[in-house]
């Protein structure tokens, strides 16, 4: 049997405090941090912690749909891990499979829902990377659709709204990464997307009281997309809800947009507004979001032929 190859690729998170520089300075494509940029980063760190746990959470998903899908026998995979922001880098588990022989592999993103300002920048430093000597690259473009996906989702949207007092009258609040509202003008699928899933979780949960959110937003000049998540809870409140159910649907694993984002600055926020805030579980490497992974690199095998 030949061996797929499978490029999993996910955002990547300092390792340490002295990472941060570095790691802010590539997410703004080469443009430092300002010494109060960089100051606030670290500080939103040492709040999680120190560090984020997306990189242990990364690795262990990556370990976790390779072994599933292999378990699956009709076929073997190998999965090769590449981040954007740090090490290993995209291009490193490119060259990987290179020297392992892989000819053809599935490039999928951990992130559900495409954009061409996130998704598509990964299968670009992909594409990029194999453009000299392979391999040959089926690239995932979304899979917000996915049914296990969303399954799951519905599962933890479910598991929230039962530690409620009072679930039906909870407001349940989707929320994913703003990015710059210019993605509107560009014909985007991202909103179109994230609306998709959270409409698809509504209607298998039968859910009366639900809405989308934005968060994290950058630190730019640029209008984002709106309203925040923050501006959200105090309309929310203005409209007389006391409960709400956050579900970040647009991320896979907990990390410093979710453990700060919400369980921190939201959650203030909310307890100020005397709103209750639960925030749904995130997915890391539970079973049911590994099967869901494990059908994406499947179908996608299928369609590659
Ligand atoms: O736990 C961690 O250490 C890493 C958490 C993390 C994830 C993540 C996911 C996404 N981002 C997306 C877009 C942008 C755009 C900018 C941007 C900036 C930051 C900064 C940090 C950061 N992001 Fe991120 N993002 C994470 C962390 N992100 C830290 C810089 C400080 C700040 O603004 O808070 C703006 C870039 C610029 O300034 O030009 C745009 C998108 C995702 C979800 C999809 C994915 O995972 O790729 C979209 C996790």
């Amino acid at each position: 049997m030949t061996t797929l190859g499978v490029l999993m690729m996910a955002y990547g998170t300092p390792r340490n405090l002295d990472e941060v520089e570095p790691y802010y300075t590539d997410i703004r494509r080469g443009r430092k941090p300002s010494p109060a940029e960089l100051a606030d980063l670290i500080r939103r760190y040492e709040a999680i912690g120190g560090v984020s746990p997306l990189h242990d959470i990364t690795e262990r998903q990556a370990r976790a749909v390779e072994q599933a899908l292999n378990a699956r026998g009709d076929a073997t995979f190998r999965v090769y891990l590449g981040m954007k922001h740090t090490e290993p880098r995209i291009a490193e588990a490119v060259a990987g499979m290179r020297r392992d022989g892989i000819d053809r592999a599935i490039a999928v993103v951990l992130a559900p829902h495409y954009s061409a300002m996130s998704v598509e920048t990964y299968h670009k430093q992909a594409r990029e990377a194999a453009l000299d000597g392979g391999p040959m690259l089926h690239c995932v473009n979304e899979w917000h659709l996915e049914p296990r996906f969303l399954d799951a989702l519905a599962a933890r949207v479910e598991e929230a709204l039962r530690q409620c007092h009072r679930p039906e009258e909870a407001m349940v609040i989707f929320t994913a990464h703003s990015l710059p509202a210019r993605i509107l003008e560009m014909g985007d699928p991202y909103v179109d997307q994230l609306r998709e899933s959270g409409e698809a979780v509504a209607q298998r949960l039968g859910l009366v009281h639900y809405t989308f959110g934005w968060q994290s937003a950058g630190r730019t000049q640029e209008p984002w997309l709106g309203p925040d998540l923050l501006a959200t809870l105090e309309s929310l409140r203005a409209e007389g809800y006391r409960e709400v159910v956050v579900c970040a649907q647009g991320f896979v694993a907990d990390h410093l947009e979710v453990l700060y984002d919400i369980d921190i600055e939201a959650k203030h926020r909310a307890e100020e507004l005397g709103i209750r805030l639960v925030r749904t579980r995130q997915m890391n490497d539970d079973p049911d979001f590994v099967r869901a992974v494990a059908d994406v690199i499947e179908g996608a095998k299928r369609d590659a032929g």
